[in-house]
């Protein structure tokens, strides 16, 4: 496609489809026409993989998930088009930037964290790879909450995205689904028939995903809620305006807004809608695609594979047995027979706070059929297992137990990283294990190397297609060609000139909107993922105070520079998350204005952490804190991010860090911490913390300090929680890992001082992280799972 054939497409956009003249085109004008006309070459890929996956009857899997944490969409999709310098010379021909309208598009933050950004990676390997697939979830008007500070404290604000033009998808109101809700259930000649209290019609809107080279696209089709009758003309005609638009809200409230809590799960009743609205128009919309090609569902399963990302879409088995067994007249025990051949399940967390769980009242009242499918399904459990454990059922202690529903439901449940899914086995599903040996696997999460290495770091993507030569963007192993050129001065310098050079970009942006100064040749230190106890920010900023107080001890002293940079938003009523955001607010307030530390210290900590921030952040970062408290972290999926893009890790073996370790080597690794089975141990001890603080001057002090105020003058007391939870509360164990955290942070000084080591073990991280592509994780779940194969 030539630049000329571009640079007309983007003009008839800009005067067709947005219907602007070039004289008095906004840069949104101009940043709709480049999606349009970019548009426009995926849709012919697109159509030719439908026929394709259609005509040679493919199997087909569809990827459920109430998250797919997107980001920006042009710049993605022109690199996968391979028509990012032709975009370029083509917008400058017109006068525009392409990097500035780029930048000006707002993320598809259509989710809270790694899980949500772990579908978004997964679409794009499918569509990679040619595996025919669809992710399905549901088009929130208003995605993950926008942070901002007040005063150091988080402070929420909607997000809206959608108020602008959405480029990407295509509406297609005709294909729609009436979802039902309440109602109740009644026998008819033998057969249960219910009918729903309430309606809303779940209607699709269409996004193309097109893979590296544009040789493949899918779809990922996205729900929003419509209102079955759009207002009450008897109340419009009362007079009642508000009350005539209720039916119209009422549906609307479905698809609003994300649910922002990433951990703790809260038994909501919009919640529990949300995750049936989502399942039931994905199972409807997969069987209708399926009986138009073949006759009954009696081999679905030979040509469906239906993936749960978590159990946030896990009513799509009851929803499927439903539809089988009450609409399609199958016997219950075939249904579930079928539903099991479709059903793969993924389990991404192991905190109990996390796990759903539903009040069988509520879900009797929501969901009354399914409430006695499952009920069914939990029953045949039992039935088949005479001597299973209590533990194991379903529905028990008035609940619906959704891990154990999914787990019974799937021919195959993982866990995302070799240790998470270990302890799944040993832990979680420890007695279902037992019963279904070999149905629990591990897949390994991974990171697409298109956005986390070609867009995010295009100096780091070019320097090794110089050096190893194209084409490894699909196929990640290659990078392992660099390895030989870890001991090459001159390519050394040249990684480390290309690090140099994102920080350097990373300072400016953060002078200009921070108003910090901080300088590129600090060593740049980034803990970036959401604020949770588990992954300990909170040892984080400690050890950043304790540093601070021996600089503060030691004002002559030698200290290799660092810039603590930290990202991250708490879940909006998460108190304790909230404390550690104000905190290390607070820290970077004193550290950065106090005259005698200088360049040797600084805390930076910018608002609203998204997909977007993580592109600029990721490449410019010298260190990756991966410090979880070891069992915790599933798997972690920044932390490829970072060690792929040249930074080195200290961190505890938790989630895929232990794989990451194995891989780059322990040597180019800082680890530290208890493992976690001495973290079980270690709890047993009831004085843990109090042992760890005692024996740790620096600790005490650092605690000392916070409890007199030093970082909250106005308040002296705002910290008393944190130290008061330090000594009587610490259940993450960020006591006792401390000692060791230090230990480890002044061999990450030493080793930064050393300029060639660190260059060498950078470059060696990023020459060994090829296993951690998504494209390996997607065919691990092609082989294992889904039993699905490529079609290119
Ligand atoms: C994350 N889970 C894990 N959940 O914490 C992380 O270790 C893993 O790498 C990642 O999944 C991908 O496997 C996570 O992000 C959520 O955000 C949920 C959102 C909805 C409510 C419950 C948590």
């Amino acid at each position: 496609m030539t630049q000329d054939n571009l640079r007309d497409d983007i003009l008839h956009h800009l005067k067709f489809t947005v219907g602007k003249d070039p004289g008095h085109a906004s840069s949104y004008d101009w940043r709709l026409a480049l999606s349009f006309a970019l548009r426009d070459r995926i849709v012919e890929p697109w159509f030719a993989s439908t026929r394709k996956t259609w005509k040679e009857d493919r199997k087909r899997v569809f990827y459920l998930s109430m998250e797919f944490l997107i980001g920006r969409i042009v710049e993605d999709a022109a690199i996968n088009l391979g028509l990012q310098d032709t975009a370029r010379a083509a917008l400058a021909e017109l006068g525009q930037d392409f990097d500035a309208l780029a930048d000006d598009e707002p993320d598809a933050a259509l989710g809270n964290g790694g899980l949500g950004r772990l579908a978004a990676c997964y679409m794009e390997s499918m569509a990679t790879i040619g595996c025919p697939g669809y992710g399905y979830g549901i088009r929130y008007e208003h995605g993950l909450f926008r942070q901002r500070f007040e005063a150091g404290r988080q402070v929420e604000t909607p997000e809206d995205w959608l108020t602008q033009r959405h480029p990407w998808e295509f509406e297609r109101p005709e294909c729609a689904y009436t979802i039902g809700f309440k109602g109740d259930v009644h026998e008819v000649d033998g057969r249960a028939v219910w009918t729903p209290g309430e309606t809303v019609i779940a209607s699709a809107y269409d996004m193309p995903v097109v893979g590296w080279q544009g040789r493949w696209a899918n779809t990922l089709r996205l729900w929003g809620a419509m209102p079955t009758t759009l207002f009450d003309l008897e109340r419009f005609n009362r007079g009642d305006f508000t009350a005539a638009a209720e039916p119209e809200t009422l549906a609307r409230t479905i698809s609003r807004v994300l649910y922002p809590d990433d951990t703790t799960y809260q038994g909501k009743e919009l919640r529990l809608k949300q995750e049936y609205f989502m399942a039931s128009a994905a199972i409807q919309d997969i069987l209708r695609r399926y009986l138009e090609s073949h006759e009954d569902l009696s081999q679905l399963d030979e040509h469906v594979a239906i993936q749960l990302n978590d159990t946030h879409p896990a009513l799509a088995g009851p929803e499927l047995i439903r539809l089988m067994v009450d609409e399609h007249a199958m016997e219950f025990d075939t249904a579930m027979r079928i539903a099991q051949g479709c059903l793969g399940y993924t389990n991404h967390t192991l905190l109990p706070e996390a796990l759903e769980r539903w009040s069988t009242w509520l879900m009797g009242t929501v969901l009354p059929r399914h409430m006695q499918i499952i009920e069914m399904i939990d029953a045949a459990h039992a039935t088949a297992h005479p001597d299973r454990p209590a533990s194991v059922a379903i529905v028990r202690g008035n609940e619906v137990h959704m891990g154990e529903l999914s787990f019974i439901m799937a021919h195959k449940v993982n866990g995302v990283s070799a240790l998470h899914s270990g302890l799944v086995k040993s832990t979680l599903f420890h007695e279902l294990d037992a019963l279904h040996p070999g149905r629990i696997i591990n897949v390994t999460n991974g990171i697409t190397p298109r956005r986390w290495l070609r867009l995010a770091n295009p100096g780091l993507a070019d320097l090794i297609s110089e050096t190893i030569g194209e084409g490894w963007e699909a196929d990640l192993d290659r990078l392992k060609g660099l390895e030989p050129h870890a001991d090459d001065a001159g390519f050394l310098d040249r990684f480390m000139a290309v690090k140099r050079a994102n920080k350097a970009a990373v300072s400016n942006w953060v002078s200009a909107t921070l108003g910090v100064t901080v300088s590129p040749d600090a060593m740049f230190d980034v803990q970036v993922k959401r604020i949770h106890e588990y992954k300990r920010q909170l040892m984080n900023v400690l050890e950043t105070i304790a540093q601070w107080h021996e600089i503060k001890k030691n004002p002559g002293g030698d200290f290799v520079p660092r810039v603590k940079v930290f990202g991250g938003k708490s879940a909006p009523g998460y108190a304790v998350a909230k404390e550690i955001i104000h905190l290390i607010n607070d820290v970077a307030r004193v550290v950065n204005n106090d005259p005698e530390i200088g360049d040797r210290l600084k805390v930076v900590y910018p608002p609203n952490y998204n997909v977007s921030m993580a592109e600029t952040l990721i490449p410019a970062a010298d260190l990756s804190e991966q410090i979880s408290t070891a069992g915790k972290e599933a798997s972690g999926t920044g932390n490829m991010k970072l060690s792929l893009n040249g930074a080195l890790t200290i961190g505890t073996l938790d989630g895929a860090n232990v794989e990451i370790r194995e891989h780059v080597g322990a040597e180019n690794f800082f680890l530290f911490g208890m493992t976690a089975e001495e973290v079980v141990q270690r709890r047993k001890n009831v004085n843990h913390a109090r042992m760890a603080i005692e024996a740790n001057d620096a600790l005490r002090d650092v605690l000392q300090l916070l409890a007199e105020g030093r970082f909250s003058p106005e308040q002296p007391d705002r910290y008393h929680g944190i130290v008061d939870r330090m000594w009587h509360h610490d259940h993450y164990l960020v006591a006792s890992d401390f000692a060791d955290y230090q230990r480890a942070q002044a061999e990450v000084d030493a080793a930064f001082l050393d300029r060639d080591r660190w260059a060498r073990m950078a470059a060696l991280n990023t020459a060994r992280m090829g296993f951690f592509s998504s494209d390996r994780s997607i065919r691990d779940y092609m082989r294992d799972v889904w039993g699905a194969e490529s079609a290119l």
